[in-house]
């Protein structure tokens, strides 16, 4: 599924792009307390929705006679119809809350749009996506209404999806304790390792070479040395690449599934927490040891010269090479980038190796799969916020969630004889994601489904060889205490990224550097230098900050 890899990536370029937009954003001192608006959001709201008589607090309809309510949406894909209303799983939720929404659909000019309307007067009732920066600045300014009292009061299932998973609510609360927007959660088993890769490695040269699985970093140096040299798809030449990567040591094509062999837990941002404390993975001892062993995998050419100039293409092209002459490479998905079923006779997952000294690797995992904070807001426009999250409510139902992301149930999603739920193949002449945008809203909107929708309505069996591989063998060795998806305050956000993207991206400079020319070593002392000049300190308090902060409202969110 080409489309997780594709949305991570998408996810973590919204995330870098918010973090870029707080970077140059407003300097205007914000009311931390935020009780200002939070009384607005209740007062008149019958009068507002028609009259006390028009509103429906429980059951359906929401309103007795139909109201009418812009929503602003990012409407991703070319493949999305021009109007939402004409989804059927739209034109459903109108026929059962009697909601009509008026979808304001800028497409690739999304964010510049809600840009503009967030600053106007002009503000569209609902918008689903907005970023960190937004929700602190924009509820702190009132423009956006805290939305708590109206979850509590008028929600059947944000309220029992808060209950139910506590980390939700931590989540969305921001620094200034109040909700602004609602969660979405995707939390599919697949995503266990979120924005991260799987190691993937030839089986079948192994077995023509009469070699073993390799257990240990050592014995894997074994493998990839006998894939370079003796020929494994015996066409004759040493076109074999042992080891094929991109970009970044530690990002979802690069080489982070080995690194964790050493207990780095490796993640593209850097940032973890060891014994409650928070660290910046770029200066620990373990990180340095398993950039000092890739060095010397590369010195003897057995990672691909090409690593850091190629580009995901190459690299899909080189997988995909006839005969296959890659051996090792950290993927997403086995069936995202191997074009052919041919792959699987190939080419097979491969368990975490022991690090040195037969140590345990420490894999990565990420905290909270799926979780993020890109769900609706409601407007100080909006004058029937009553209905609104009511409208929102109606979507966080599992089902109208499962329908909203992936498309109704007997049309798109075909029932299996043992009950579940599957994606069948596409209608000829399209792929899975242009079926899914001609059929609903997908990642557009908010929603949440949660690990056990996905095992015992919606089953995306396609995903099942990773998934059972990662129960089996990653799970045992995943790190105890993952990076939260913490919400930094609008001071904090300001300095962080001032400094966050420097320091990783001299702390990513620095490892391509030393992976290829050995120099870690004599290095080491003046990088450490060099990071602590461009902030390092600052780095890490912030986090700390943030992530004592997480652990609180987590705590009283589960209370
Ligand atoms: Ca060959």
């Amino acid at each position: 599924m080409k489309s997780k890899t594709f949305l991570t990536t998408l996810l973590i370029g919204i995330l870098c792009l918010s973090l870029l937009l707080a970077g140059c954003g407003s300097k205007e001192p914000v009311d931390q307390s935020g009780e200002s608006s939070s009384g607005e959001a209740n007062s008149g709201n019958d009068t507002a929705s028609g009259g006390e008589s028009n509103f429906n607090p429980t059951g359906y309809p929401i309103v007795k006679e139909k109201v009418t309510l812009t929503a602003l949406v990012n409407n991703y894909s070319a493949d999305f119809p021009d109007d939402y209303n004409k989804f059927n799983v739209v034109k459903k939720a109108e026929e059962t809350t009697n909601v009509h929404i008026e979808w304001i659909m800028p497409g690739s000019g999304f964010e510049e749009q809600k840009s503009l309307l967030l600053a106007s007067d002009d503000l569209p009732d609902i918008i689903f996506g907005c970023n960190d920066f937004e929700l602190i600045k924009y509820g702190g300014d009132g423009v956006l209404l805290p939305l708590e009292d109206l979850i509590d009061k008028y929600t059947v299932n944000l309220k029992r999806i808060f209950e139910e998973h506590p980390a939700t609510k931590a989540l969305v609360t921001a620094p200034d304790g109040h909700i602004y927007t609602t969660p979405r959660v995707n939390e599919g088993p697949w995503m266990y390792r979120e924005g991260m890769g799987v190691g993937v490695i030839n089986v079948k040269w192994i077995e023509d070479l009469g070699l073993k699985m390799p257990t240990t970093i050592d014995e894997f140096e074994e493998v990839m040395k006998a894939f370079k040299t003796r020929d494994p798809n015996k066409n004759g030449i040493a076109d074999e690449i042992p080891i094929t990567a991109i970009g970044d040591p530690m990002t979802m094509h690069g080489l982070g599934y080995l690194m964790d062999s050493f207990g780095v837990s490796a993640r593209w941002h850097f940032a973890d927490v060891r014994d409650g404390k928070v660290v910046f993975i770029g200066t620990l001892p373990e990180y340095k040891e398993a950039i000092k062993w890739l060095s010397k995998l590369w010195a003897q050419g057995l990672i691909d010269q090409e690593w850091f100039t190629q580009d995901y293409t190459k690299k899909a092209s080189k997988l995909n090479n006839d005969p296959y002459i890659v051996g090792y490479a950290d993927l997403w998905d086995i069936n995202d980038d191997f074009g052919t079923e041919k792959a699987h006779e190939y080419y097979d997952y491969m368990p975490p190796l022991k690090g040195p000294g037969g140590r345990d690797p420490i894999m990565y995992r990420a905290a909270y799969p799926g979780y993020d904070r890109f769900g609706a807001v409601i407007t100080r426009g909006c004058e029937m916020p009553e209905v609104a999250i009511r409208y929102i409510d109606y979507i966080y139902d599992t089902y109208n969630s499962i329908e909203w992301i992936e498309g109704e149930f007997d049309v798109r999603l075909k029932k299996h004889e043992e009950g579940y739920y599957y994606i069948p193949d596409p209608p000829e002449g399209m792929n899975q994601q242009q079926w899914r945008c001609q059929s609903c809203p997908a990642h557009s909107v908010a929603w949440a489904v949660f690990e056990d929708g996905y095992k015992n309505i919606l089953r995306l069996t396609y995903t099942d060889q990773k998934v059972n591989f990662m129960e089996q063998y990653v799970k045992p060795y995943a790190e105890k205490d993952p990076w939260p998806p913490v919400f930094r305050t609008i001071e904090e956000a300001e300095r962080y990224n001032q400094i966050d993207s420097a320091i990783i991206s001299y702390a990513n400079m620095k490892a391509a550097e030393w992976i290829m020319n050995g120099t870690i070593e004599e290095e080491w002392d003046a990088y450490i230098e060099e990071l602590n000049k461009m902030g390092l300190n600052d780095w890490l308090s912030i986090n700390q900050a943030a992530y004592d902060r997480w652990q609180e409202v987590l705590g009283t969110a589960s209370k």
